[in-house]
């Protein structure tokens, strides 16, 4: 162990040590931590090269033409908005953004473009590559979306890798920036609502790890389950950015139900609670062009605040959307880079910054740096192939079934999990009847999951809608409908299809008010004694988590016992684990490498098992995995 620590330092492989070598570097003897972390690394990489990632069983690992990085950022990286922030508090900041006379940007590719484009898969090893650069070269972005939503329990339940820990590193990496995130209100950055105390302490938490603006929502528009985090971000000192999720058409008279001035009487709401900003969180991709202009138009005119255009590519119309909402006034739109745009995902930012060429209000960005990024992600996301289901044209069937761009791929992998991706047509139909017989409900997180879920429950099990009237009475309805006819996520706007709940509730009667009213607090003493149990840390961030992912945060500590910190490791090894005779070189914390051959992997024995043989840092190490397949 001390050979092999030798090998790895630093000093020794650049050939700069002394006489005074092992004297000088007293680590050399701290040996059995890193030969643990050592062994689990190999540990995860030959039970992944031997019964795949997500045991699919092995899949040959695909050639990757090498990463096109981009040029790094060459000395301080300049102020931009968070120094804004830091100086005049969110206040200030807003009116910061209301004097600028071009549009800002908020660049999304490291969270809802992943989210949107393969199923939230995106990996803090990728981001982390070019976050600096990124923070570097474009200093005038408005912020970074680079957390929540559904980046958080995808961290834990299948990338192996804490969410907070990304948090901490992109501070590090972008001091200049705002970093942004997605709250689902009283869901935080879960599927249902959480007790007041475990909302606020995640606020609190997001906070002092790095989160400056938190775009909130709630997926009825209910102002009432938005208030607690509105008030606990001001209470912190960061940016509220209260959203209004908007859907239907203010355009076409027959979608009177969410109508222009549903959504002006809304913000109006959203400001008096205290928002800073207000979003227009178009999370399927349907405001179309004359829409966005008249209803930033009329939101300019109703409040006093920045407004923020967030929308999705599908039908192709999003960059016209966001010209006309530059028309209007509109401060802050979303865009990813280029080869992490479209589809499903935010429009290009580099292809608004082109469409706004002669615009008064164009954006101030290095445009030839946000097409020396993309040429990055152009050759990163092939390693998410396998997740990667977004359509390669634009779909304008969006404006029919309304599912929003971060659902469409896991739709899609839910479907294709439960046989029926050949129905797919068939889903998509019925996620709109079921949206309708639920009273034309708003679909984004977690409401677009309930339509979602009763429309796989209704054509897996060949329902109709009259089916559901006739027999809903003998029919076991999905959890999560359920919930929903129950009032746990809140009461739709207009409220419940009194029939259709009924029959859903079986004669029970629904919950009165807001949900986070009746659900008692969670006692954090008892979380940290149950983390104790499990030997995980017991910070402050692992019962925040426990709190609002029991299983998924125990299972992931589990994983780490065995696996250690598996985020070091690059994608394709990630997902591939390693081929015979590869060697591969990892960086376990800065100036620490590993250097990690495979040579055989040997047959299984009786009881399946078999043994994996590597060369680590020159030193054979032989791992006994079983082989599940
Ligand atoms: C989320 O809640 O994760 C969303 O992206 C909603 O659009
Ligand atoms: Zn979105």
């Amino acid at each position: 162990l001390f050979l092999e620590n030798v090998l790895q330092h630093p000093q020794f492989t650049d050939g700069s040590y002394s006489t005074k070598f092992v004297d000088d570097n007293t680590d050399l003897f701290i040996f059995p931590k890193t030969h643990d972390r050592g062994t689990k690394l190999l540990n995860y990489i030959a039970d992944i090269s031997i019964n795949g990632y997500s045991n699919v069983g092995v899949q040959p690992k695909p050639e990757f033409a090498p990463l096109n990085m981009p040029k790094p950022f060459i000395g301080k990286i300049p102020d931009g908005s968070k120094q804004v922030l830091d100086a005049h508090g969110p206040a200030g900041l807003a009116k910061w953004v209301q004097a600028q006379s071009e549009v800002l940007i908020t660049d999304t590719t490291f969270r809802d473009a992943h989210q949107s484009l393969f199923a939230t898969r995106l990996r803090t090893n990728d981001m982390m590559k070019v976050a600096a650069a990124t923070a570097g070269k474009l200093p005038n972005l408005f912020s970074f979306e680079c957390w929540g939503g559904a980046t958080f329990d995808v961290a834990y339940r299948f990338l192996d890798e804490s969410p907070w820990d990304r948090l901490q590193q992109f501070r590090i990496k972008a001091p200049n920036i705002l970093l942004q995130m997605l709250l689902r209100g009283a869901n935080a950055v879960g599927y249902t609502s959480y007790p007041d105390n475990v909302v606020k302490e995640f606020i609190h938490l997001a906070a002092k790890n790095g989160v400056d603006v938190f775009r909130i929502f709630d997926s009825l528009n209910g102002l009432d389950n938005m208030r607690l985090s509105i008030d606990t971000v001001r209470e912190c000192n960061k940016v509220a950015e209260a959203a209004l999720c908007y859907t239907g058409d203010i355009l076409d008279p027959r979608r009177d139900k969410y109508d222009l001035k549903y959504y002006v009487d809304m913000a109006k709401e959203l400001a008096a609670a205290g928002a800073n900003i207000i979003a227009i969180k178009d999370m399927a991709g349907l405001l179309k062009p004359e829409a966005s202009y008249r209803l930033v138009s009329a939101l300019k005119d109703a409040v006093d605040l920045p407004i923020h255009l967030h929308t999705h590519e599908g039908s192709g119309n999003a960059i016209y959307t966001y010209a006309r909402a530059v028309d209007a006034g509109v401060d802050i739109v979303d865009t990813a880079m280029s080869a992490m745009s479209c589809g499903t995902s935010q429009p290009s930012g580099s292809s608004l910054y082109y469409a706004l060429s002669g615009h008064p209000r164009q954006p101030r960005v290095d445009v030839d740096a946000m097409n020396e990024l993309s040429r990055y992600w152009e050759t990163v996301r092939p390693y998410y192939k396998a997740a990667d289901q977004t359509e390669l044209f634009p779909n304008p069937e969006v404006y029919v079934h309304e599912m929003p761009g971060g659902q469409y791929t896991n739709l899609k992998q839910q479907a294709t999990a439960l046989g029926l991706i050949e129905r797919w047509e068939e889903v998509k139909d019925m996620y709109h009847r079921v949206s309708m017989m639920f009273g034309d409900l708003i679909k984004v997180t977690p409401s677009s999951k309930i339509v979602g879920d009763m429309a796989l429950f209704m054509v897996q099990n060949d329902l109709s809608e009259e089916d559901i009237y006739a027999k809903g009475d003998v029919l076991d309805f999905p959890a999560s409908v359920v919930e929903f006819f129950e009032g746990r996520i809140g009461v739709p706007y207009q409220g419940f299809p009194q029939k259709l709940q009924q029959i859903v509730l079986k004669g029970r009667k629904p919950l009165e008010g807001r949900p986070g009213d009746t659900l008692p607090p969670v006692n954090f003493e008892e979380i940290k004694a149950k983390l104790a149990e499990l030997e995980a840390p017991i910070t402050e961030e692992a019962v925040s988590s426990y709190c609002l992912y029991p299983k998924v945060f125990t299972d992931w500590v589990k994983r780490v016992h065995d696996f250690g910190d598996v985020s070091v490791l690059d994608t394709p090894t990630f997902f591939f684990g390693m081929k015979i005779g590869e060697e591969i070189k990892v960086e376990i914390e800065q100036g620490k490498m590993l250097v990690i051959k495979l040579v055989h992997i040997g047959e299984a024995n009786a009881d399946g098992i078999r043994t994996v043989s590597f060369e680590f840092n020159g030193l054979p190490r032989e791992i006994d995995i079983k082989d599940r397949n």
